[in-house]
């Protein structure tokens, strides 16, 4: 018995994929990896970028698919793809001033098109096109010298592939022939994320997408997984399956929603234990989309990474780049607003978790160590209860000004008290800090 125990302690710590009473363990994992959750769970934000062959039609990344496209034209419309004006160093620049931790980028789209030079197939934008550049590779050089994490998202629906076969929910009109061999489709996607794995230095990890497209085929999850592993023990797997978290997976991600808020329609209201991040785009776009003008406001965009720190979860929010390789200039001022605004509050957000109370109407709280921060995001409110026993609280001050905030315990938890001084332009963050010990 005592032998059988101990094999499954080992099996646990070694593949993180022993199953426990409440479904598979999702935390025993080796050290590396645990600590890549840590500093996951840390980062709090990052920066999504769709860009690909689609960005040429300004009409989003689905644009294939939406307009019937068969693989011939779309075969075309690749070789044109030239974005002369990329620049690797001003997008990781600006992406670190915004106060983005990571940065995840679309390695590969349900278009097939490979946005980097790989063996597995010419359609790569190496091979393909005019440009001749491999992105992927200027960006993780960039994200490497200016200290941000890279992340790749990795289609594992593909429109274009022959082998992906039988067809799933999508992809229908692209032309292929209806047979194809599923398997050796998956060994393509095995051959491209060791290349994505080897070649690009030690990566965030790969951020999955498409599953959903054939949510009963056999994905081979558990081989591709332990290869992701192997090749960089610390890269983390993020699977954009709208599912609960399964083995061998590191973050669960949310589409379009704060963990547990189903509004999209699609995302799982199961909450795991694992780091978790929320996807947004910043208007209603993933990819380019050129008549797409609703950015949600600074202070909207500010709200979401607020309260989704107080979920315990990052946001990775979203560019769709033009098809020249620049960056659209409503996102650039959006992104310098948040980076101006994380320089001062950042410390209410970086490093913390979740806070004592989950997010109000009002607001939401973080917390690091004995420091609670309650975030009003209300701009109309007075006052604010933070439903929870803190015990003591030693000193209660506005973060902006270091200015006394007053407190009092009620049965239903401490009511903070907002001083008529405080500014309330995006964030009165009230900082309390925990104990007897008053100062
Ligand atoms: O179909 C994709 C979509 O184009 C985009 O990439 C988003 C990003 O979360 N995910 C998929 C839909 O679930």
């Amino acid at each position: 018995m005592r032998r059988l125990i101990l094999i499954l302690a080992v099996t646990t710590a070694v593949t993180g994929l022993s199953a426990t009473p409440q479904g598979p363990s999702l935390t025993a994992v080796p050290p590396e990896r645990a600590a890549a959750r840590e500093w996951f769970r840390d980062a709090k934000f990052g920066m999504f970028v769709h860009w690909g062959v689609y960005s040429l039609l300004g009409q989003g990344e689905w644009v294939m698919q939406n307009q019937k496209l068969p693989s011939s034209s779309y075969e075309w419309l690749a070789t044109t793809f030239n974005p002369v004006k990329f620049d690797a160093a001003s997008w990781v620049a600006t992406a670190k001033a915004a106060g983005a931790r990571y940065i995840t980028i679309t390695s590969r789209h349900h278009d097939g098109f490979s946005m980097f030079q790989t063996k597995a197939t010419k359609y790569n934008i190496v091979d393909w096109t005019a440009f001749k550049r491999d992105p992927m590779k200027e960006l993780a050089d960039e994200c490497r010298r200016q200290g941000l994490k890279l992340f790749f998202y990795y289609s594992q629906l593909d429109w274009h592939h022959p082998d992906f076969y039988p067809r799933g929910g999508t992809g229908a009109a692209s032309g292929r022939p209806d047979s194809g061999d599923w398997n050796k489709y998956l060994d393509f996607m095995d051959d491209q994320l060791t290349e994505l794995l080897t070649r690009y230095g030690p990566l965030g990890g790969i951020w999955f997408d498409g599953m959903w497209d054939k949510p009963n085929a056999n994905w081979r999850l558990d081989r591709t997984y332990a290869l992701i592993h192997r090749l960089q023990p610390s890269a983390l797997i993020v699977p954009n399956h709208h599912k609960a978290p399964l083995p061998g997976e590191d973050v669960q991600t949310f589409e379009q929603d704060l963990p547990g808020a189903n509004t999209a329609g699609f995302n799982t209201r199961e909450i795991s234990t694992l780091p978790l991040e929320t996807s947004l785009t910043m208007n209603n776009s993933w990819g380019f989309n050129i008549t797409d003008q609703k950015f949600k406001s600074t202070k909207d965009l500010i709200g979401v990474l607020v309260r989704a720190a107080g979920n315990g979860a990052n946001l990775l929010l979203n560019v769709g780049p033009r098809p020249d390789g620049t960056l659209q200039p409503e996102a650039v001022t959006r992104l310098q607003d948040i980076g101006a605004w994380l320089q001062r509050f950042g410390v209410s957000i970086y490093e913390t978790r979740k806070g004592p109370v989950p997010p109000q109407p009002w607001g939401a709280t973080t917390r690091k160590d004995n420091t609670v921060y309650v975030h009003v995001l209300d701009t109309a409110a007075t006052s604010v209860t933070v439903a929870a026993n803190l015990g003591p609280i030693a000193r209660a001050t506005m973060l902006s000004t270091n200015e006394r905030v007053e407190t009092r315990e009620t049965g239903a938890g401490v009511t903070i008290t907002l001083p008529k001084t405080a500014t309330a332009d995006v964030d009165r963050i009230v900082l309390l800090r925990l104990g007897a010990d008053v100062r």
